[in-house]
């Protein structure tokens, strides 16, 4: 069996090495923060993922997976250390120095695969160079590829397994000895390309549900204005067969399709006007949730229970969260908010969380920003018995509330929100 050494065990890396131990595969995984190392050898999971403490805590126990702060000599190397987007442009330092960092333990024939994204041309103009200025020739002497991953936070361990795999080499060769790779532990489909083909697909998967979800929005802002049932039309438009609509929300979050669009418009800024406007419609999203939040509730000594702070339900990851952005400006216009999210801990953010029921305690709006599943399943009692006012906006439509006591506002109904406001202060 071959050994696999997997660079950076982030969201994607851990799962991914979890994978392939599982399959039977000797695997290392490396990564810069000690902690990391420290817990995974101990058999725990650092992130919170379905499936994925235990499926841990299996492959160490069983010995198929070791962590390390350091490279060894393997026969496959996957990297999936992160990429940014910093001052307009992609931040690649981490994707070069894991490069870099395997360039000591290469011998002929080694499979390198790089994951992490990438902007179009990286693994050709980028990638192999670091090998050919270190008397590599990364066409004849390795297999360079690249493999984008596809997974859905919250349904990675599935995902990684059954998703279809894009698998694009530097060489003909390198593609078929990359994709026999994934063959391994992929029971979807692993198709061949080119590396650049790979780099642009992966791009565009993101960015194409990043202009769905500003289309969604801007139908939201256009609706808002005319009075008309957002939610109502979406469900209508896609009866239509080739219809399908996305949701609005408070913005996009997440390490992936709030970043990745950038990477075509920083090369490509002439040709990617509808991308580049998607981006920023997206990125209007918290101000005109707080916009709507002052329809409703004045500054003076208004208390705002804020519930959800990830990015997205049923995970605790909060890169690029909207919810953030809201919490800043809501904060900047002074009012007082209690914080709740059951995934995300008091370590990862840097203001005060609260429970949900001091977060509830006599507050004057309750704000919903995730879609976690316990929100779906709000006591309706409790929050009458504890709010000052029971009113609710609910940018993720993510709760039914059943009591007629509780005002509700979604994206259903945002048109309403000046009445009631007036109708709370007589
Ligand atoms: N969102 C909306 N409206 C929608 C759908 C999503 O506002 O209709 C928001 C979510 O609330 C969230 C953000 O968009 O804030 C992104 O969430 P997501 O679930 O759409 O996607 P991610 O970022 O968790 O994962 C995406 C996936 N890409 C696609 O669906 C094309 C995933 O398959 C990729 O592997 C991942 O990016 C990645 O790592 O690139």
């Amino acid at each position: 069996m071959k050994k696999i050494c997997i660079i950076g065990l982030g969201y994607i890396g851990l799962p991914t090495a979890a994978i392939f131990a599982k399959a039977g595969f000797d695997v290392l995984g490396v990564d810069v923060n000690e902690r990391v190392v420290n817990l995974i050898n101990k058999g725990e999971a650092h992130l919170e993922e379905a499936g994925l403490p235990e499926l841990i805590k299996e492959v160490v126990l069983g010995g198929k997976l070791r962590a390390s702060s350091y490279i060894e000599s393997a026969d496959v190397y996957i990297i999936a250390v992160p990429t940014d987007f910093k001052h307009n442009s992609a931040n690649l330092e981490y994707v070069m120095t894991a490069t870099k960092s395997i360039l000591p333990f290469i011998k002929k024939n080694n499979i390198v695969i790089i994951e992490s994204t990438i902007p179009v041309r990286t693994i050709e103009d980028i990638i192999a160079p670091i090998f050919y200025d270190n008397g590599i020739n990364p066409k004849e002497d390795i297999h360079l590829a690249y493999c984008p991953e596809r997974v859905l936070p919250g349904r990675i361990l599935i995902e990684l397994v059954e998703n279809t795999r894009i698998v694009g080499g530097l060489t003909p060769e390198a593609t078929i000895k990359a994709a026999n790779v994934y063959r391994k532990v992929v029971t979807g489909k692993v198709i061949e390309t080119k590396a650049i083909t790979a780099e642009m697909t992966k791009l565009i998967e993101n960015t194409y549900r990043d202009v769905n979800i500003a289309l969604a929005n801007e139908l939201a802002k256009i609706s808002d204005q005319l009075g008309v049932d957002t939610l109502e039309v979406i469900k209508l438009a896609n009866q239509h067969p080739r219809v399908n609509l996305h949701t609005p929300g408070p913005g996009v979050g997440g390490h992936c399709i709030a970043v990745d669009p950038n990477f075509i418009v920083e090369m490509n800024p002439e040709q990617s006007m509808l991308i580049a406007k998607a981006r920023e419609i997206n990125s209007s999203m918290p101000k005109f949730v707080v916009d709507h939040v002052e329809k409703i509730v004045d500054t003076n000594n208004t208390k705002i229970a804020v519930l959800g702070v990830a990015y997205k339900g049923n995970i605790d990851d909060i890169r690029e969260s909207p919810a953030i952005e809201v919490i800043k400006l809501l904060n900047r216009k002074g009012y007082a908010l209690a914080i709740y999210d059951p995934y995300v801990r008091q370590e990862q953010v840097d203001f005060k969380m609260e429970s949900l029921e001091n977060a509830i305690e006599d507050a004057d709006l309750l704000i919903m920003l995730t879609d976690h599943k316990e929100f779906k399943a709000l006591d309706e009692n409790k929050l009458l018995l504890k709010m000052k006012k029971p009113i609710i906006f609910d940018t993720k439509n993510c709760v039914r509330i059943k009591n007629p006591s509780i005002t509700y506002f979604n994206y259903s109904n945002l048109y309403e929100m000046d009445k009631v406001k007036c109708a709370v202060t007589l």
